[in-house]
């Protein structure tokens, strides 16, 4: 088997600070509670730093979150939360994160490269 990369496929965005919730863990519902993180979409993994300083390692401590995304599945949503520029992530084994930014063309550009690793990462 063969790792094959698409010319322009590649994705990686530089990180950002993204509102996240995680409201489903394993198929389990949580209790729904935003938090400001430092997110970072490498070309199969989104993850959740505390700030930024905690992706440097210029400080430790706090708990970072990886979330595969082969597999996973993106799509907005105006059901599952009142505020705007809302979309979900439900990855492979049942965990769902809600992201949203106030700025609708950088929640985009969010989405639109995290749909992008999720497809070029799930095998057909
Ligand atoms: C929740 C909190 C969330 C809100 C959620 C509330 O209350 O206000 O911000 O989600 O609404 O239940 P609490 O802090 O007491 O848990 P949104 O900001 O996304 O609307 P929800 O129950 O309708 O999801």
């Amino acid at each position: 088997q063969h790792n094959v990369v698409i010319a322009g496929a590649a994705v990686e965005l530089k990180g950002e600070q993204l509102n996240v919730a995680k409201i489903s863990e394993s198929g389990k519902k949580q209790r729904k509670n935003w938090t400001s993180m430092w997110t970072v979409l490498t070309s199969d993994q989104l993850l959740f730093y505390k700030d930024k300083q905690q992706e440097t390692g210029q400080k430790s401590g706090g708990k970072t979150d990886v979330v595969q995304l082969g597999g996973a599945l993106i799509e907005w949503t105006t059901e599952k939360s009142s505020r705007k520029n809302v979309f979900q992530i439900t990855t492979n084994t049942g965990s769902e994160y809600l992201l949203q930014v106030e700025n609708h063309s950088t929640a985009s550009k969010w989405h639109d490269a995290i749909k992008r690793a999720i497809d070029s990462s799930t095998k057909a």
